[in-house]
């Protein structure tokens, strides 16, 4: 699929040199100012056994729901979609997973339908950019929890493939973009990655050589290494590629990748066009609905205009110009369009984190197991059961109010940069947002990963059933890890800006730092000589604690990762080679511990904002996040000389274990809050009404052929005659 926009973009190479202004960005919200909304369009749950853990919680949960969405008009949105949807027999759930072929039609038939929706109405297609952008991405999660495959295709085929029109082009694509974005008409794919070439996007193969007698590109894919794959809806479905490519110039001059819009298929026909061998790349382990393809190109010409312009243009006659004339514009779009697809992901992965917790948490309240005497006991009421499920709880409500604020401070940005604004230091910001995303992204989508099997797990058995949804979940959400940008990968650009950052601080010198992510950077001689000292586990469970915790962490990680770069290339090694051997103990662990402070400190200032009957539960769900996730990095916190001794891990584990058992009679309540309807969550093991017994008979018994002789029957009995 869409492997390293940010670094094709960046391998573009019109961002460096450019510096603009940028103010420091603050959007506070102020919940607790809120009037109550009516929140009746939100269905009530239905009463029934998991009412005992309902009815011990401290809060309303469509209260919580609300300050978790954010804004009342997305909600409404949301749940408007879904009402349409489940009405809608194209959106029925199948009891059986389709054929790979039929998933593709499926899928393709609800974008179709999706678009006659018209979801995103003129009164929004209108709005600010951040409420457009906002919605649309509202829009997108609603359709994700019922066919992931579906918002996928649109995401890529309709939005980043307008996003990039937007930003990489100029007038003369604006016929594509009505043609994809008002009029559907377009079906777009990107076509970046290589067989052989993912994430170092320089040194892709694909080429666009000018021919200035015909003023016509002529695209060629030398060999079939360099064949695009992965591109999402190139298999069956799209019209238009957005292609990254080498631009060769007649002389054979190489001026590196640069976009160009290429025709694929009859808009009529679906046939391929002369010149272009196109391939389905087969059934993958998820998003089956999705149809990724292959290309290659033969001498395949495209009009000289195809070319994505803003940054550099190649005249009729063949000269290369390059036009650095408007940079801060370049430079916001290339952020928005860089960063905008991960947060997507980020989203996405938090709604998958929801349903499975969800899941879980309802099913451990409603089945029972074991116990002294005769009575068997819920599974929530286990210590083990509540650690193996409550942090996973937790990460869900924390990594929900993180990206919803994260997503606001960054459209923001964007919004000031196209509006013109004269802003502060935006070109630092970009930096700056590029590292949070990149430690971000793979700290959401590694935990969500986790989470969906241990969810799996904690449902036994009958976690396994298809109808359970968390295989769904679990083999849908996994291609996350790898796709806009490998995992592994991104974490290391996040470790080369924080060591850009610790050795500026060390230098005394200014952090380029807008957002003020690690503003703490400037004490870190300071930090670095505080340790533990708490004496109980009420010190343990404050927030004052896990932040400076944290940045103790963050900053003994930091030199470390440093002091041992640095002594590498002194004993000459190369930056390359330097970097190599640091990366297992360091990088790796730096970054985590970087993205979870993240988390931790915008849900804070966002917790605090909250409405106050609200406050209580959202802090030890802050503080649990907290201390779990610390627990975690124990054996840091013990070689750096934070800890001594039996006392720091004894009291962290006793508080992560009160913290559990003081959420018990939140919990279920917190889910009723995270989980979608009954109808989105699909799931024959969670439904709100708790009937497990009652839900799983029915499913069973109804299953086509559950009670049918096998109709191969004569082929295995011993009599079997031919
Ligand atoms: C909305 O669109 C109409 C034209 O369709 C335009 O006249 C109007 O100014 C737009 N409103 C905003 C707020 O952009
Ligand atoms: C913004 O840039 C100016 C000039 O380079 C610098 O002095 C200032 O510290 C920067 N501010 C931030 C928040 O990075
Ligand atoms: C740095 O430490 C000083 C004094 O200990 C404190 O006042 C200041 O807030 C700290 N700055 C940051 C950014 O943490
Ligand atoms: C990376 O480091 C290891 C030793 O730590 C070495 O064996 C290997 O050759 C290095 N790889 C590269 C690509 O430099
Ligand atoms: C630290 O890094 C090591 C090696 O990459 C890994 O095994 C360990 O789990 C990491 N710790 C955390 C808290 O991620
Ligand atoms: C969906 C969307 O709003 N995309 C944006 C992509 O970038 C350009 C600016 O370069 C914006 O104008 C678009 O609005």
């Amino acid at each position: 699929m869409l492997l390293l926009l940010a670094e094709a973009i960046s391998a573009l190479a019109f961002i460096e040199d450019v510096r603009c202004k940028f103010p420091a960005i603050r959007s506070p919200r102020h919940d607790c100012q809120r009037k109550m909304e009516d929140l009746s369009f939100i269905p009530d749950i239905l009463s029934g056994p998991l009412d005992v853990y309902r009815n011990t919680a401290s809060f309303n949960w469509k209260r919580l729901k609300l300050s978790l969405e954010g804004d009342l008009e997305l909600l409404k949105l949301k749940y408007k979609i879904w009402h349409i949807l489940e009405r809608d027999p194209l959106f029925a759930h199948n009891q059986v997973t389709p054929s790979v072929e039929e998933q593709k039609r499926i899928t393709q038939l609800q974008l179709k339908k999706i678009n006659e929706y018209k979801f995103v109405t003129k009164e929004i297609f209108n709005s600010s950019y951040s409420k457009r952008t906002r919605a649309i991405m509202t829009i997108n999660e609603a359709v994700q929890s019922l066919n992931p495959s579906v918002s996928v295709k649109m995401a890529i085929g309709i939005y980043l493939f307008s996003n990039a029109l937007l930003s990489l082009g100029t007038e003369r694509h604006h016929k594509f973009y009505e043609a994809t974005i008002l009029n559907r008409e377009i079906l777009a794919s990107f076509a970046l990655t290589e067989i052989a070439h993912g994430s170092d996007a320089r040194l892709m193969r694909t080429t666009a050589t000018y021919d200035a007698t015909r003023r016509e590109f002529v695209v060629h894919t030398p060999d079939f290494e360099a064949a695009k794959c992965w591109v999402g809806n190139l298999g069956r479905t799209c019209t238009h590629t957005l292609l990254f490519a080498q631009l060769i110039m007649p002389d054979g001059t190489n001026h590196g990748l640069h976009g160009f819009v290429v025709p694929i298929r009859d808009p009529d026909t679906l046939e391929t066009y002369p010149g272009l061998v196109v391939g389905d790349m087969g059934e993958k382990i998820g998003v089956n609905g999705i149809d990724n393809g292959f290309i290659m190109f033969n001498q395949y010409r495209i009009p000289r205009e195809n070319l994505l312009n803003r940054a550099a243009d190649v005249t009729e006659e063949g000269q290369y110009v390059s036009s650095f004339s408007d940079p801060s514009k370049i430079l916001g779009a290339a952020l928005e369009n860089l960063s905008a697809g991960r947060i997507g992901i980020m989203q996405e992965s938090c709604h998958s984190l929801a349903s499975a917790v969800s899941i879980a948490v309802r099913y451990a309240a409603t089945r029972t197991q074991f116990g002294e005497q005769d009575n068997e006991i819920p599974l929530i009421e286990y210590d083990l059961h509540q650690w193996r499920l409550f942090g996973y709880v937790a990460a869900a409500v924390v990594f929900r109010i993180y990206i919803e604020r994260f997503a606001q401070v960054y459209l923001n940005i964007v919004e000031k940069s196209h509006m013109g604004e004269n802003v502060d230091n935006l070109s630092e910001a970009v930096s700056e947002i590029h590292a949070m995303v990149s430690c971000s992204k793979p700290l959401l989508t590694w935990t969500t990963m986790e989470a969906a099997q241990q969810c799996r797990e904690a449902c036994g058995g009958h976690g396994y059933l298809k109808s359970a949804n968390l295989g769904d979940i679990r083999s849908n959400h996994e291609p996350t890890v790898t796709y806009e940008g490998d995992n592994n990968v991104l974490q290391q650009q996040a470790g080369n800006w924080l060591l850009r950052q610790y050795e500026a601080a060390r230098g005394g010198a200014n952090l380029d730092s807008p957002l003020n992510t690690v503003a703490f950077l400037r004490n870190h001689t300071t930090i670095a000589k505080i340790s533990f000292t708490a004496t109980n586990t009420a010190q343990l469970k404050t927030t004052q604690f896990i932040m400076s915790t944290y940045k103790w962490l963050i900053c003994y990680l930091l030199k470390q990762t440093y002091e041992k770069y640095e002594a590498l290339l002194a004993k000459g090694l190369t930056k390359f080679q330097a970097k190599n051997k640091s990366q297992v103990y360091r990088w790796r662990n730096l970054t985590k511990a970087y993205s979870e402070y993240l988390a931790l400190m915008f849900t804070l200032e966002s917790i605090e904002k909250k409405e106050e009957t609200l406050q209580p539960v959202l802090k030890k769900l802050f503080t649990l996040y907290g201390l779990w996730s610390l627990d975690r990095h124990l054996v840091e916190l013990y070689q750096g000389g934070y800890c001594v001794g039996e006392e720091p891990a004894r009291l962290l584990r006793e508080a992560v274990m009160e913290l559990c058992g003081d959420l018990k009679s939140e919990v279920v309540s917190v889910v009723d809050a995270l989980a979608p309807t009954d109808f989105v969550l699909n799931s024959v093991l969670a439904k709100s009404d708790g009937r497990l017994y009652q839900n799983l008979q029915k499913a069973l018994v109804g299953h086509p052929g559950t009670f049918s002789r096998a109709s191969w029957w004569r082929q295995v009995v011993p009599s079997a005659k031919l």
